[in-house]
């Protein structure tokens, strides 16, 4: 088993209902299990700023799945959770799910990047990833810590149902 990251990111269509219906369906992936996720996350959007807000999470899950299998799996359950592809590019999603390590393997190819390339600069993927896996170093050997030191929270906010 291998263990890797996804990040969640939604914000069209009911984002929380979104963000949680995408959690269940990563926890019935096959050959892999959910190990652990993070809260749900309000961030502003990255990209054009006439979008709404966005959730976002990260989830830790183990598996056996090849990383393309992985991603093949991720993009399935992109679609089965009603994410309309716009040729915007940065444009507002319903659903996306990003592998953003898998285990310690750096992937250069055409479907993949990883780590993914992102990740270093962006607020609503390291907090949430640091609160599940607050000791995790990067495969260039950068630790989370080091990561959040240079990442401001630009408005970051712990998500709650009342709020
Ligand atoms: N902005 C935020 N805040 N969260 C995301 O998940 C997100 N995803 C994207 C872009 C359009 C880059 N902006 C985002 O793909």
């Amino acid at each position: 088993m291998t263990v890797c990251f996804i990040a969640i990111g939604s914000n069209l269509g009911n984002p929380v209902e979104k963000a949680k219906l995408a959690i269940e369906a990563l926890r019935a992936m096959p050959d892999s299990r959910l190990v652990s996720c993070s809260s749900l996350y309000c961030s502003k959007p990255m990209g054009p700023s006439d979008q709404p807000d966005y959730i976002n999470a990260v989830a830790q899950v183990e598996t056996d799945l090849e990383p393309l299998a992985l991603l093949d799996t991720l993009q399935q359950i992109e679609l089965e959770k009603g994410r309309v592809r716009k040729d915007e590019r940065w444009g507002p999603r319903t659903l996306d799910l990003d592998i953003l390590l898998y285990g310690d393997k750096q992937i250069a190819s055409e479907r993949l990047t990883v780590p993914h390339y992102g990740m270093k600069q962006r607020e609503f993927v390291l907090y949430p990833l640091a609160e599940i896996a607050p000791l995790l170093s990067m495969p260039d050997g950068k630790t989370i810590s080091d990561l959040l030191t240079a990442c401001p929270l630009n408005g970051l906010q712990k998500y709650s149902e009342t709020s």
